[in-house]
């Protein structure tokens, strides 16, 4: 099967940028000792790696628009229906430790509808990508959602709040209703590959709240296409601009659903 040509661009701009984002990260552990610490560094590599991506990408496609964390942005040209949400490290704060958990994400929506995306994670050369109704791969190894249908199975993934980010409360709320019921949690720091992770199978769900459009647009084709269902919190398809996200498999979503939903009301 071909690869869709969106697919290549974004993938082509994603290992350029890798490219540089691998020698920063190299960088930073000479930084982790230096008083004042890597955190300006980092912001620049951040600033420095969605340059590169912005303009790879609008190069490739100067009609489409482009959506950044770091600020970068750009109208789709008349007629265009196209943009580009694209996140330069995901997993920032693990990359600011020098933790090899980050990862490129560029989600591609048009029409207002998530069409493509990938994510590449430079450090275990893993390139996720998917397209729709193209399949979810990772390298050349198609991605199916976990067949697990019991609850008490299930290993849930998560963001945590920290200072100055989310409702600890709410949270708290809602994990001390989950911890009874599965297998386990994980917090990995990358929203991205946890939503690859579950495209893959390795989590069974993932939930977060708040989440920004570019943490979560190229996660959301990967579990579609894997096979999964993907929501906000309230149950529609609005997580983009509602800041909310339920990943997981059909045979699990209603369970998890119905915890975030009481909880969220018991919390509010
Ligand atoms: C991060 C997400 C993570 C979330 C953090 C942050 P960043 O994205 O990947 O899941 O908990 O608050 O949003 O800032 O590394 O691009």
């Amino acid at each position: 099967m071909r690869t869709p040509a969106d697919i290549s661009v974004m993938m082509n701009a994603a290992e350029k940028a890798a490219k540089r984002v691998i020698r920063d990260f190299g960088e930073l552990e000479n930084l982790q000792v230096s008083r004042k610490g890597p955190a300006d560094f980092v912001s620049a590599a951040d600033i420095r790696t969605e340059k590169i991506l912005f303009e790879e990408l609008r190069k490739a496609r100067p009609s489409y628009g482009f959506m950044g964390e770091e600020g970068n942005a750009a109208d789709a040209s008349q007629g265009s229906d196209a943009r580009f949400i694209v996140d330069p490290i995901d997993g920032t704060t693990n990359f600011l430790h020098g933790i090899p958990h980050f990862c490129i994400s560029i989600g591609l929506e048009k029409n207002g509808v998530i069409e493509s995306g990938v994510i590449l994670d430079p450090i275990k050369n893993e390139a996720y990508w998917a397209a729709n109704g193209q399949g979810a791969f990772c390298n050349n190894r198609r991605l199916r959602v976990s067949g697990r249908i019991d609850m008490k199975e299930a290993l849930l993934v998560t963001g945590i709040p920290f200072a100055g980010h989310g409702n600890a409360d709410q949270f708290l709320t809602s994990l001390r209703a989950f911890i009874p019921e599965i297998a386990g949690v994980r917090r990995t720091g990358s929203a991205a590959l946890d939503m690859a992770y579950v495209a893959a199978g390795r989590f069974d769900a993932y939930w977060e709240q708040p989440i920004k459009p570019w943490d979560i647009a190229a996660g959301i084709i990967l579990v579609r296409e894997a096979g999964g269902k993907v929501s906000a919190m309230d149950g529609s398809e609005d997580m983009l601009t509602q800041g909310s996200i339920l990943a997981t498999n059909f045979a699990l979503y209603e369970a998890f659903f119905t915890i975030l939903k009481s909880t969220h009301k018991r919390a509010a």
